[in-house]
């Protein structure tokens, strides 16, 4: 049998291995009762920085479910402390920034520093994770997308649709370039620095691009987004990520990544048809079907399999991250029907 890490580096060169590779975004601390009672001890923030502890909770999945790949256990937000914007994770309500960004000497005072002097706790834990998990499962290192992390800096908080970037951006379109020049060089050091240290792949998250009309992404958004993965593409794989985005898929695309990954809204087949077969395609199980009864899963994930159609290349995950309340035991099963009737598998 294949090992997990090399099952998920041959789907990310788009080739064949013994089945198809699995693993679940946002994994590690939702749904996991041994996540749930370390932090009942310990914060978010405590957990995410003191390395032994981001290195349990990063490798616990693997253990647990299954799965081929392990996410180093972080936040987006974190990168941001270096630049010297305070922020807090508020329970139940996610990263509140405490001065949203509105003006354009806020956004110039904003420092780039090196990764290693921001996030200092962040590269041991990624050495000492890669380390432990051996050949067993791949270490994905993340960030924030830089449209992602400027929703939080400009609306100071979560939002459905961030209508004050969406009049930023238009209404001091220099400000928002400014914004996106820094927040893409920060990322490209700290996507970098993770690479490094041993992360495998590195997802990019930009969870919030899909607020925005295709014009807007072209002109506002694209250009430092290729900038970003040009920096990154001889260093390390790098992997898409986006939600109800089905109309920027192409422009996606074109700004270069190795891997997109794809939410429960659009067929893969269909996402394939606007990436082309060069690019690898990570998901796209729709997060709510884990909570439904064994049998209506089963049929869901293989449905995601027969539309992936055995072609190389395919990273099984969800369309978004696993819902809090989902069961390990599920996820656990989820795992296994995977492997078992993953491409190469006999049907
Ligand atoms: O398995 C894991 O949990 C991996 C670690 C991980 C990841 C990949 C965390 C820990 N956060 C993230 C990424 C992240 N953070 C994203 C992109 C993914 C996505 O779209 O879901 C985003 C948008 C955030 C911002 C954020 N941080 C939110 C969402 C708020 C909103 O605007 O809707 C929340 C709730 C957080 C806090 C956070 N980050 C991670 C955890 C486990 C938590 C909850 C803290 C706790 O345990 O109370």
């Amino acid at each position: 049998m294949t090992d997990g890490a090399d099952r998920f580096l041959a789907a990310t060169r788009c080739e064949k291995s013994d089945t198809t590779p699995v693993w679940f975004m946002r994994q590690a601390g939702r749904s996991l009762p041994q996540y749930r009672a370390l932090r009942r001890r310990f914060s978010f923030m405590e957990l995410a920085t003191t390395s032994d502890l981001c290195v349990e909770v990063t490798c616990l999945p693997v253990d647990i479910l299954g799965v081929d790949a392990a996410v180093v256990f972080a936040d987006i937000m974190l990168p941001l402390q270096g630049m010297g914007v305070a922020f807090e994770i508020r329970e139940g309500v996610g990263p509140v920034i405490r001065k949203p960004l509105s003006s354009q000497p806020e956004v110039d005072n904003l420092r780039i520093i090196e990764a290693e002097e921001a996030t200092p706790y962040l590269f041991p834990a990624i050495r000492a994770a890669r380390e432990r998990l051996g050949r067993r499962a791949a270490l994905i290192g993340f960030g924030g997308a830089p449209f992602t992390l400027a929703c939080y800096l400009v609306e100071g908080h979560g939002s459905r649709d961030f209508p004050r970037v969406r009049t930023l951006i238009h209404s001091e379109p220099e400000i928002w370039n400014r914004l996106m020049t820094t927040l893409t060089e920060v990322s490209a050091r700290y996507l970098s620095a993770q690479a490094s240290a041993g992360a495998d792949v590195v997802q990019l998250f930009d969870s919030w691009v899909g607020v925005l009309d295709r014009a807007t992404f072209e002109v506002h958004v694209a250009p430092h987004l290729q900038r970003l993965l040009e920096r990154l593409r001889y260093l390390v794989p790098v992997i898409y990520f986006s939600t109800a985005s089905a109309h920027l898929l192409d422009g996606i695309a074109a700004a270069g990544p190795q891997g997109v990954s794809i939410d429960w809204r659009l067929p893969l087949g269909e996402a394939w048809g606007v990436i082309g077969p060069h690019r690898f395609i990570q998901g796209n199980l729709d997060p709510a079907l884990v909570l439904a009864p064994w049998p209506v899963l089963e049929a869901a994930a293989l449905g995601v399999l027969s539309e992936a159609g055995g072609r190389p290349g395919h990273i099984f995950n969800l369309g978004h991250g696993v819902l809090p309340a989902s069961s390990p035991e599920q996820l656990r099963r989820l795992v296994d029907l995977v492997h078992e009737k993953g491409a190469g598998k006999p049907s």
